[in-house]
């Protein structure tokens, strides 16, 4: 749902500008530092990007699934490590709060959330709990008045600068499965609370993931997301769906500037004594990469508007996230292709972005995940 045109073509055209202007320009820069710097984080904390998803009652910009996709189909055209650090305050590193958390929790965490002044972090893969995530081992014990974790979480993204964790840890040790899981809001710097050293990672240089220890952190059971013990898988699972949904908007988002970049250097790289964009086979790369991005496009538009409007969307949104990963992952294999040599030199870029898109693929639940989360639906619906 778009509730006012107008005002959200100024907002996307805002962060057109920013990310043309401040962003492309310091690719290269924040991957070899392996960090943004904090002039452009401030920067944009003031456009209200921590906040996008965030509702307007708690500081952020409260804008509709169809209003933010299309702002993360303009965070998508640059390096996915800057959509990085304000991806989790927007999507899984607070929507805990917003779907399930009590009144006071989202007191609490979401108007800092919303500035930005802390980044949330989501906790939920362990060293032997990747895809099933059910079968997840940290603990959460009551002792009283408090719950004591013990546990690693793995690849926790934006765990080092992290304010405040969304752990899922398991309540009842009886219930070995979702049934047994809890959410709880932990703050960073609690003792027992501990940050392994950054992941070195393949790409998305300057976004950072690590491991989070809890060895007898003990946390208040106000930190009990929305105050009912057993509802953490569900709360992880509602929060993936909307995060899903978002990657695949800034998964578009990427494809739209590769096939940018294809055509800027096929038009301008001759060989055979012409601009190779001349060459239909060149041409059949872009198309071919048009056609699915557009496709791709299509898909999470009409997710967003469904979940807008309060239908179910858990198989669209496997959909989506399953053909706009999979999608941009083909369209950077064809811009190196496209750029040739010059595509596999990091001086272009081009290579950087072909690292870093890979990830989409795997993290947010895998393309495999995505599968069995759309057979399942088939098959659930078939049944009646
Ligand atoms: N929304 C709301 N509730 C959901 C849900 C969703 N999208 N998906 C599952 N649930 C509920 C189910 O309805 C079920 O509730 P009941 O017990 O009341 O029936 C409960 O959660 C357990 O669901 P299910 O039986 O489907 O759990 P599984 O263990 O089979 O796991 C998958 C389902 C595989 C889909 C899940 O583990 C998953 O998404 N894995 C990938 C994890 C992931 O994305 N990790 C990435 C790291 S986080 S960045």
């Amino acid at each position: 749902m778009i509730r006012d045109q107008e005002t959200l073509d100024s907002l996307a055209e805002t962060v057109a500008r920013f990310v043309a202007e401040r962003l492309v320009p310091n690719e290269a820069k924040i991957a070899d530092d392996d960090r943004v710097p904090d002039d452009i984080v401030a920067e944009m904390r003031a456009l209200g990007l921590f906040g996008l998803s965030i509702p307007e009652e708690y500081g952020g910009l409260g804008l509709t699934m169809e209003e933010e996709v299309r702002i993360a189909f303009e965070l998508g055209q640059t390096s996915p490590a800057f959509r990085s650090l304000i991806g989790t305050n927007n999507g899984i590193g607070s929507q805990g709060i917003v779907m399930d958390g009590t009144p006071e929790q989202k007191r609490r965490y979401l108007p800092r959330l919303a500035k930005g002044e802390i980044v949330g972090s989501f906790a939920l893969t362990e060293p032997e709990a990747g895809s099933d995530a059910a079968s997840l081992r940290t603990t959460a014990r009551r002792e009283g008045d408090h719950y004591v974790l013990n546990g690693t979480k793995r690849f926790i993204t934006n765990a080092p600068q992290a304010g405040v964790f969304t752990v899922m840890a398991r309540t009842n040790p009886a219930d070995k499965g979702p049934g047994g899981i809890s959410a709880f809001l932990v703050d960073a710097g609690l003792s027992g609370l501990s940050i392994g050293k950054p992941d070195k990672k393949m790409g998305q240089k300057g976004a950072h993931t690590a491991d989070v220890v809890f060895d007898q952190c003990k946390v208040p059971a106000s930190a009990l997301i929305g105050g009912v013990e057993g509802q953490g898988f569900k709360t992880a699972m509602k929060v993936l769906d909307r995060g899903r949904l978002h990657i695949s908007a800034v998964c578009v988002g990427v494809a739209q500037r590769l096939i940018r970049e294809m055509v800027t250097y096929a038009s301008n790289r001759v060989q055979f004594g012409k601009p190779i964009a001349q060459f239909q086979l060149v041409q059949a790369m872009m198309a071919d990469s048009q056609a699915e991005c557009y496709g791709a496009r299509c898909m999470v538009e009409e997710t967003a508007r469904r979940r807008d409007r309060g239908l179910p969307i858990t198989v669209e949104v496997a959909c989506s996230k399953m053909m706009a990963s999979e999608m941009v992952g083909r369209v950077a294999d064809r811009a190196v292709q496209v750029f040739g040599g010059a595509g596999y030199i990091a001086d272009y870029g081009i290579e950087r972005f072909y690292r870093d898109v890979r990830l989409f693929r795997l993290y947010e639940g895998t393309t495999q995940i995505q599968q069995l989360v759309i057979a399942r639906g088939l098959l659930d619906a078939a049944k009646g």
